[in-house]
């Protein structure tokens, strides 16, 4: 072994059980610059170390600088979207379903490889579904979120106009020690190097697309170097597949940022950004989020939407919601064929074609739609 073989293998050694000590430093740095970038509107106090990064309260409307942020990285912070009031009211449904989190303890399940650096030190992820079918006390924080106010003009920023959910959303807890997720996604997959078209990024004539968008809704602060959600900036326009060693957090960890949110806080990306999790550190908090999948109108990924039977999500979501979080329900199809879009003051606005039009498809196909 040559002397800088023997130095590289002390830095991934170092790596793989200290990501919180040597390079722990350069995460903070690179979160303190992709931060400055964030914060650029409203702040003008240098960024320099960690204490500065709790203050960010980043510009949330989708504007200009959102836009640019968003291109530019992949993803983006929306900031305060909860109150704590709701963040309370959201981890007290999921205390009154902690019994039914399930644990990837097999080993098929586990998302990280042991002994990387992502995997932790034991417990695997906990994951709990059915957040929309808790009745209307306990599932209220978890369906405004298909709707809200505060995050509509950025679903209609970077998704369009009649967006729908893809996935049934969960809640993830990791406890201390709790496994992360080795990186996956990617517009080029960062483990193949394929073109993933159902997982894309693009922005063509200044319009973002994505054709699924993450939406981590934030129910436990994440500090920096506590682990839990992180992400390769600006990896949604990366050509290539990535070095084997930094899938697992094991390389080039200076790059893999884990960024710094507050409960309340929706993290929203592209899946054609590269990201994962990292083991979580803190002794005391149990890692919670509550994470969404968000598609266009006319793109899909998942498929619970029609049922087991073509009978459309499981029914318990459909209670107790507006027309608003109603129409985020719909299937998969293009925006003119009678669907519900939601405007800027949340009414409903039914997007369709003119009725001989449709007359033409019934006399044709003798259906409603071709
Ligand atoms: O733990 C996270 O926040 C990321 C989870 C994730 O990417 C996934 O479950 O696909």
């Amino acid at each position: 072994m040559t002397r800088r073989q023997r130095a590289e293998a002390r830095n991934i050694k170092s790596d793989r059980h200290g990501m919180r000590s040597s390079s722990v430093a350069l995460m903070l740095l690179t979160v303190s610059r992709i931060g400055a970038a964030f914060v650029a509107r409203t702040s003008s106090s240098s960024l320099i170390g960690t204490r500065q990064i709790h203050k960010l309260r980043m510009t949330t409307d989708w504007d200009d600088d959102a836009k640019y942020l968003f291109d530019l990285n992949g993803f983006i912070i929306v900031r305060n979207v909860l109150s704590s009031e709701e963040v309370k009211a959201a981890n007290a449904a999921i205390n009154r379903h902690e019994d039914q989190f399930i644990e990837r303890s097999d080993p098929s399940l586990r998302n990280a490889v042991e002994g990387t650096a992502l995997y932790g030190s034991g417990p695997g992820r906990k994951d709990l579904g059915r957040v929309l079918e808790w009745g209307s006390e306990d599932s209220k924080v978890f369906k405004s979120i298909l709707a809200h106010e505060r995050l509509l003009p950025f679903y209609h920023g970077l998704l369009g106009k009649g967006y729908r959910m893809d996935h049934l959303p969960f809640v993830i807890r990791q406890d201390m020690g709790g496994e992360g997720f080795q990186l996956h996604g990617g517009t080029i997959d960062c483990s193949s190097g394929e073109y993933n078209p159902f997982l894309a990024y693009s922005c063509n004539q200044g319009k973002l697309h994505n054709a699924l968008l993450g939406a981590n809704v934030i129910l436990e602060d994440h500090n920096p170097g506590d682990g839990g959600f992180c992400v390769v900036p600006g990896s949604h326009k990366s050509n290539f597949k990535m070095p084997k060693g930094m899938l697992n957090g094991d390389m080039h960890s200076e790059f893999i940022m884990q960024p710094a949110t507050k409960a309340g806080d929706v993290v929203l990306f592209s899946e054609g950004t590269v990201h994962g999790a990292m083991a979580w550190t803190p002794r005391d908090r149990q890692r919670r989020t509550c994470l969404f999948r968000f598609a266009p109108a006319t793109n899909v990924y998942g498929r619970s939407y029609f049922g087991h039977e073509g009978g459309g999500w499981p029914t318990a979501i459909y209670d107790d919601l507006d027309e608003a979080q109603r129409s985020v329900l719909e299937p998969p199809y293009a925006n003119r064929l009678d669907r519900p879009n939601i405007l800027e003051d949340r009414s409903i606005e039914i997007t369709t074609r003119n009725e001989r039009k449709k007359q033409h498809d019934r006399d044709v196909f003798g259906t409603r739609y071709f």
